[in-house]
């Protein structure tokens, strides 16, 4: 559980104004709107049940909800409500409640368990469901990384989510993605946890100190050139104790709990990284990004001027890392002082 007041989240009171729920609002969320909006102080009953447009019981009961889902809302007969702490297991209308906070709209799943979560938006949008639109799950049982890898998923505390798009666009627009991306959730992950060398590492992992905190996968429709869907995927690794994790993966993984030794609030890293992976992607389909990313990629790279492996299938190749190039390729420089451009493969540090 993440507690409150702890946390670095800006103190706002309720807003206020007359307009309260939206038809089209789940109550719970709205509730839980409310109790963010004015953390940690308490917001009172008839307030809650004028904006509501529900009796003072009717909100009791509402609050009683979600207490049974796992939310720890203190009740106090003279002041109201307040939202205590909150939960490391996803709750929907939490994470809704977050991603209104963010001023974002996205329709959000939130399922206990799923076998991967790119598979699940893969599954949605094969079914037609309107895009953009994330998946989420507390616990994956064939959470997958690149190349048939896995991506351990164990549950609570960790993010593993996907978002569905169509952009229905030239391949080209897009080939930055995941770069892109990486950078953006850098940034804001570096923003948020206060953590000093958050990196990341061509093409696809976020590090810290060499160890990897987080991952991304892309996998795309692609049809004559266009890319017709697309699903971005993170994994990252939050509320996780070195403990959890298991033998093969102690040496090289790490947690946002490990490096700062403080638990964070999942929901709002979840809602934090739909609104910037939204918006990233928009940049993409706007054009443009590449010499930006080229310009700021220096300062995130985890591979900036370090001796490197490259696997590319049967070929391997050594060489120094010299940042990226405006196709997004990994600039290496070769022994006899040639620079090679490397479009995808596995990347490894050598002493
Ligand atoms: C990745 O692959 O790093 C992309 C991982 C993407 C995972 C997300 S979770 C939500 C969505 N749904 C999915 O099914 N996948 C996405 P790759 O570069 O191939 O790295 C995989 C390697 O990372 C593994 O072989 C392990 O060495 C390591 N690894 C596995 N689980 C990890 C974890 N929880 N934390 C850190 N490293 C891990």
């Amino acid at each position: 559980m993440a507690k409150y007041p702890q946390g670095k989240r800006k103190r706002v009171s309720p807003k206020k104004g007359k307009v309260g729920v939206k038809k089209t609002e789940n109550p719970s969320s709205y509730v839980l709107r409310m109790l963010l909006a004015a953390s940690p102080h308490y917001v009172s009953g008839s307030m809650m049940a004028q904006k509501l447009k529900m009796s003072r019981v009717g909100v009791w009961s509402r609050v009683d909800r979600l207490r049974k889902a796992g939310l720890s809302i203190d009740a106090s007969q003279n002041r109201g409500y307040r939202l205590v702490a909150e939960p490391n297991l996803l709750n929907q209308p939490l994470l809704e409640a977050w991603l209104k906070e963010c001023r974002k709209n996205c329709k959000v799943f939130v399922l206990d368990e799923v076998d991967s979560t790119n598979s699940e938006a893969e599954r949605r949008l094969a079914n037609g469901e309107k895009a953009p639109f994330a998946v989420l799950a507390n616990t994956q049982t064939k959470g997958r990384g690149r190349m048939g890898r896995s991506w351990n998923s164990p549950k609570g505390g960790n993010l593993y989510l996907s978002m569905g798009f169509r952009p229905d666009v030239d391949l080209i627009k897009l080939r930055s993605f995941t770069l892109w991306q990486g950078l953006k959730i850098a940034m804001f992950l570096s923003s948020l946890t206060e953590i000093d060398g958050i990196s990341v590492k061509w093409p696809n992992d976020l590090v810290y100190q060499k160890k990897k905190i987080g991952g991304m996968l892309t996998e795309a429709s692609i049809d004559c050139e266009r890319v017709r869907s697309l699903i971005f995927g993170i994994g990252l690794n939050v509320n996780c104790p070195k403990s959890r994790f298991p033998p093969s993966l102690k040496k090289i993984a790490t947690s946002i709990e490990s490096v700062t030794g403080q638990t964070f609030r999942i929901h709002e890293i979840a809602a934090k990284i739909i609104k910037a992976t939204m918006e990233a992607y928009k940049d993409c389909l706007e054009g443009g990004v590449e010499s930006t990313l080229m310009e700021n990629w220096r300062d995130w790279d985890a591979l900036a001027d370090q001796k490197v492996q490259i696997s590319m299938g049967k070929e391997k190749m050594t060489g120094k890392a010299m940042g990226i190039d405006l196709s997004g390729g990994l600039r290496v420089k070769l022994r006899n002082g040639r620079i090679r451009v490397v479009q995808a493969g596995e990347v490894t540090l050598r002493k």
